[in-house]
């Protein structure tokens, strides 16, 4: 898959998506990830990105020149690169708080993509004509204030890139499979078996396997109903999975 980022920031981008499973990724050439500083398209002497919004108001917005410079810099690179007989269709994906909220299922769906093209958006937005036009996805990664689109990109890059085929081993590939059911996972442990005097649910030591896999739908199905109880709404639940919650619901001791 081939990434392009436009962003002012493109220094922020060198440690996180270099490291780990990412790193391995791009070394791998399962993934390239191409920079490009916004920046760079500015035409006036001073390469000016920003400008006060019409009508007034706090801040500053992204000027529209330099972004639609870019992404036809970008469009025109990556149709060259697949041999230039049709123009690149490629989603532009707008990191905005004004975007629609990022899920396991976007990620899928931007994952099937050959190629994606991020704009990181700075200051208080950027110019409206420029995020109609140029972008075809607009994103938010939640409801909190940041300081601007680049750590959302990373963070869908992140959840798209451990998704295409070859990225994580067969072991993480096959649960990633598996695991679907809607709820938090449960509680884990390692060894020490006792470490300062916290033990290790005795349970998970026991071998019997069929124990194991009931204490941990219970262990799922208590987190959830704790934490994320909207999650129970959409959760693939069996009838003993609901005789669970309904214990729990009427206030018994949670086993
Ligand atoms: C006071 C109005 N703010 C809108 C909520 C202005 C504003 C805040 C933060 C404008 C831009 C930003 C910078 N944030 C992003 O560009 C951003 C973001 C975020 O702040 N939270 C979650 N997802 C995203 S995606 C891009």
């Amino acid at each position: 898959m081939d990434i392009s980022v436009l962003t002012l920031f493109p220094g922020m981008f060198a440690g996180p998506m270099d490291q780990s499973i990412l790193g391995r990724a791009q070394e791998r050439g399962l993934v390239s990830i191409a920079l490009y500083n916004i920046r760079d398209f500015a035409q006036d002497r001073h390469h000016v990105v920003d400008d006060t919004p019409f009508g007034g108001g706090p801040g500053m917005v992204m000027k529209p020149e330099p972004l639609f410079l870019a992404v036809e810099a970008v469009r025109a690179e990556l149709a060259e690169r697949r041999g230039a007989v049709a123009a690149d269709d490629s989603p532009v994906i707008l990191l905005s708080p004004q975007g629609r909220p990022f899920t396991q299922v976007v990620a899928r769906e931007l994952a099937a993509h050959d190629a994606l093209v991020f704009i990181c958006g700075r200051y208080e937005g950027v110019d409206a004509r420029a995020e109609d036009v140029l972008a075809t996805d607009v994103i938010s990664i939640g409801d909190y204030v940041l300081t601007g689109g680049e750590i959302p990109a990373m963070a869908v890059i992140d959840a798209v890139v451990r998704l295409l085929p070859g990225v994580l081993g067969d072991d993480a590939s096959a649960v990633e499979e598996s695991f679907s059911d809607g709820l938090l996972e449960g509680p884990t442990y390692t060894r020490p078996a006792e470490y300062r005097g916290m033990t290790a649910p005795e349970i998970l030591l026991s071998g019997d396997h069929g124990a194991v896999a009931r204490w941990r739908r219970r262990q799922a199905l208590l987190r959830t109903w704790q934490r994320r109880p909207d999650l129970l709404a959409s959760a693939d639940l069996s009838d003993e999975d609901r005789a669970y919650l309904r214990e729990l619901e009427s206030g018994g001791e949670p086993q």
